[in-house]
C-alpha cells in the first residue's frame, strides 16, 4: 500500500518546533455541522447580507437572532469528529502548537483542544450593544427571547465577527506573528476565501514554513501548498498522528 506520507515529509514534521493550524468550516462537516459554500452550504439557502453584517442586525436583530438561534441548536446536538479529536492529539505531540480557526462552534475546545484561537469569535458568546463590556458566555439554548436583553436594556449581539467588520485585534496580530514564525503550517477544511484569516498560509509560506493543506476540494491556496491531500480531515488527520507517533526519523 503506497504510503499516505513520505518519510522525509514525517521527518520535516517531526523536526518541526512550531506547529500552526488554520481551519474552516470543513473540518465541522463530518460533525454534521453545514459549511457556507459548496454542496448544502448555508449561503445556498441564506444571504451573507441579510445575517451576518452590521447593518442586517440593526435593520432586523430578531432575523439574525433566529438564524443564529437556529445553529446554536444544530449545534448542540453535534459532537467533535476525529479531524478534531486528532487536532487535540497533535497538540500533545508538538513542542508548540497554535490551533487559529474561523469557526465560531467550540467543537475544537470540546474536543479538548487547549488553547483555540478564534478569529471570527463563539456562536456561544454574547456582547451589548451599547456597552463596551467583555463579551459573555450564553448557553441557554433554545434562547426564550430574540433578540435577547443586556440588563441595560439593550439588546444583546452574537460576539461574532460579520463581514465588514474587523477581527479581534490581540488574536490577528498573535496569527500573524506565529504564521511568520511557524516551521509547518496547516491549512484545514476552508475555502481560503474569507479575508484576512484566507491570506495566513501566503504569510507562513513566504517566511520558509512547510504548507500543508487538507481538503477534498481544490482552494486558491493549493498552489503554494508542499503537500494537499485531497481528503476528508476525519479520515487523514488520525492517520497523520499515528504516523507522526511511529515515526523517529
Ligand atoms: C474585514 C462569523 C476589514 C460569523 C464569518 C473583497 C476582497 C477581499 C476582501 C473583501 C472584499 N470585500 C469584502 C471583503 C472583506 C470580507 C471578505 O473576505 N469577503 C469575502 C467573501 C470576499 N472579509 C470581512 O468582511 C472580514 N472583515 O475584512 O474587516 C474591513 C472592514 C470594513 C470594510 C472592509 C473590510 C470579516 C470576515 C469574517 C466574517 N464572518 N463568520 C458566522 O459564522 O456567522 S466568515 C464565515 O465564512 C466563516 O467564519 C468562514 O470564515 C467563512 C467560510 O469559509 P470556510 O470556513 O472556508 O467555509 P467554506 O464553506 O467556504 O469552505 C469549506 C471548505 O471545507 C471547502 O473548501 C470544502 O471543500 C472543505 N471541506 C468540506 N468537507 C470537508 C472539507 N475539508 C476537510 N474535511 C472535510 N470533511
Amino acid at each position: 500500500m503506497e504510503e499516505l506520507f513520505s518519510k522525509s515529509f514525517l521527518s520535516i514534521l517531526r523536526r518541526s518546533e512550531r506547529v500552526m493550524v488554520s481551519t474552516g468550516a470543513g473540518i465541522s462537516a463530518e460533525s454534521g455541522v453545514p459549511t457556507f459554500r459548496g454542496p448544502g452550504g448555508l449561503w445556498n439557502d441564506f444571504k451573507p447580507e441579510e445575517l451576518a453584517t452590521p447593518q442586517a442586525f440593526k435593520r432586523d436583530p430578531k432575523k439574525v437572532w433566529e438564524w443564529y438561534d437556529w445553529r446554536r441548536q444544530l449545534l448542540a446536538k453535534v459532537d467533535p469528529n476525529p479531524g478534531h479529536h486528532a487536532l487535540a492529539a497533535l497538540e500533545k505531540i508538538v513542542p508548540q502548537f497554535f490551533l487559529f480557526t474561523q469557526n465560531i462552534d467550540g467543537l475544537h475546545q470540546k474536543a479538548g483542544n487547549k488553547t483555540v484561537y478564534e478569529l471570527h469569535g463563539s456562536i456561544w458568546q454574547v456582547r451589548c450593544t451599547r456597552e463596551a463590556k467583555p463579551a459573555f458566555e450564553m448557553h441557554e439554548n433554545p434562547i426564550s427571547q430574540l433578540p435577547p436583553i443586556c440588563g441595560c436594556g439593550a439588546p444583546l449581539r452574537p460576539n461574532v465577527v460579520w463581514f465588514g467588520e474587523n477581527l479581534p485585534a490581540d488574536i490577528t496580530a498573535m496569527a500573524w506573528e506565529v504564521a511568520k514564525a511557524c516551521d509547518a503550517f496547516f491549512l484545514i477544511g476552508t475555502s481560503a476565501t474569507v479575508q484576512p484569516a484566507a491570506s495566513l498560509p501566503w504569510v507562513a509560506k513566504e517566511n520558509g514554513a512547510i504548507v500543508v493543506e487538507i481538503n477534498p476540494e481544490e482552494t486558491p491556496a493549493t498552489e503554494i501548498a508542499d503537500e494537499s491531500f485531497r481528503a476528508n480531515a476525519g479520515m487523514i488527520l488520525p492517520q497523520l498522528v499515528e504516523a507522526l507517533k511511529n515515526h523517529h526519523g
